[in-house]
């Protein structure tokens, strides 16, 4: 971390996605010049879709069919993921599994029905570790059918950059040291909220945040808000949390249900070693009036998630390499159960609708974000029992933890670490559902 970088973030725009209401809606990915640091400190030339990184925020209805072209206008090919979306295989938009990666000039038409209502983003799942990094994603909301009541509902990205003074984007996507440790990490980062919203102490508002870095693991303490957890991965808790301490591996989302109490600002910092780093604020001014709203109520729960614990397939999933972690086998320097990236069998096939139980052991100095394709899981707690569902879990170095699913989306599914740098090298696999 380049300490100068830190101390430059206080105040800095914000940038925006725009949002588009849309079942039917085209993403065109191509060169955008971004706003990063602060206005005055230079413009950072980068990649986004329509005109802008992050790309539109796409709110989309529960239940009902959307259709998304994405043209590809960059000068390497691409593919868009719908993270966390149970949706058809091949609309998963992963090239070499579930689909061609859309070259340069070509265009691919995406169409799939989100059954669960939440907070989801899409994102570029080729090259992913330098086209997410350089601003290839955006937010995807499904809308539930009768929203919850609050005043606002707020997108909050959490997002770093590796940057020059001046804004230029420092490259290195491909490096390997960088893979072996934690990551491509940042020197700049930023809560990325549309600077259009202004709150009122007093109203009560839903925050929807997304960690779209590529590799950081974010601590996120939020200011001036007294509220709840509602949802974790898209998926309602079924009774509401206390906020804690939040932690968001990549890809991963919280939603909050809060009542803002700052007077001035709802401020977003990011606990460092350094002390205490500014991500943004949402201004605050004047205070709502009218009667004080009741208890915070659970968000209506998304459809079919029996497991069958008694009869799950077990599917032992061992993290291993890295730096310090004594396997190193040319650019592949992380593996699942000794083996790098996909081989032509899957890991393991499913029955459809068979309950899985991954144990997940990490043998490796450094933190993993697990991410299953097509499918949330529960992660079970140590006695067993089920607990949140999500579908990207973060499992610390020594750290062991099961998870379970029910395989009943049938095709091809990536089961990779959302860290991007570590995927690249090697820590992916798949399965498949019959
Ligand atoms: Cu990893």
């Amino acid at each position: 971390m380049k300490r100068r970088s830190f101390l430059a973030a206080t105040g800095a725009a914000l940038l925006a996605p725009r949002v588009s209401f849309a079942s039917s809606t085209v993403l065109s990915a191509g060169p955008v010049v971004a706003q990063i640091l602060p206005e005055g400190d230079g413009t950072t030339a980068t990649w986004g879709l329509n005109g802008s990184t992050p790309g539109p925020a796409l709110r989309l209805a529960q239940g009902e069919r959307a259709e998304i072209t994405f043209e590809n206008g960059l000068m390497q090919p691409s593919a868009l993921h719908w993270h966390g979306i149970r949706l058809e295989n091949a609309m998963d938009g992963v090239p070499g599994l579930t689909q061609d990666a859309v070259p340069p000039g070509g265009r691919f038409d995406y169409s799939f029905v989100p059954p669960d209502a939440g907070t989801y983003w899409y994102h570029s799942h080729n090259r992913s570790w330098e086209q997410v990094a350089r601003g290839i994603y955006g937010p995807l909301i499904v809308e539930e059918t009768t929203p919850p009541d609050v005043d606002h509902d707020v997108i909050v990205m959490v997002d770093d950059w590796r940057l020059s003074e001046t804004g230029e984007q420092l490259g290195g996507y491909d490096d390997l040291h960088d893979r072996a440790h934690a990551g491509r990490m940042g020197n700049y980062a930023r809560a990325l909220v549309d600077p259009a919203v202004q709150l009122r102490q007093g109203e009560r508002v839903r925050l929807r945040l997304i960690n779209v870095a590529t590799d950081r693991v974010f601590p996120v303490q939020i200011d001036g808000i007294k509220g709840r957890i509602v949802a974790l991965d898209g998926m309602p808790l079924p009774a509401p949390a206390p906020i804690g301490d939040i932690l968001l591996a990549p890809a991963q989302r919280i939603d909050i249900i809060a009542d803002v109490t700052g007077a001035e600002q709802l401020g977003f910092v990011f606990p460092t070693r350094d002390g205490p780093y500014d991500l943004g604020a949402i201004p605050v001014s004047g205070v709502r009036s009218g009667p004080a709203r009741g208890d915070i109520a659970a968000l209506p729960g998304n459809p079919g998630h029996s497991l069958d614990l008694e009869a799950a397939s077990e599917v032992p999933l061992r993290m291993e390499g890295g730096a310090m972690g004594g396997r190193h086998s040319g650019s592949d320097v992380w593996a699942f159960n000794g083996v790098s990236d996909l081989l032509e069998a899957p890991l393991r096939r499913f029955e459809r609708g068979e309950t899985a139980r991954f144990r997940l052991v990490n043998d490796t100095r450094w933190a993993h974000g697990i991410h299953l394709h097509g499918h949330h899981f529960h992660e079970l707690g140590p006695d067993g029992a089920p607990g949140a569902l999500r579908d990207t879990t973060l499992v610390e170095p020594g750290a062991s933890i099961e998870i379970a699913a029910v395989m009943d989306n049938p095709g091809k599914w990536l089961l990779h670490c959302h860290m991007l740098g570590h995927q690249a090298a090697g820590m992916r696999t798949w399965v498949e559902v019959a």
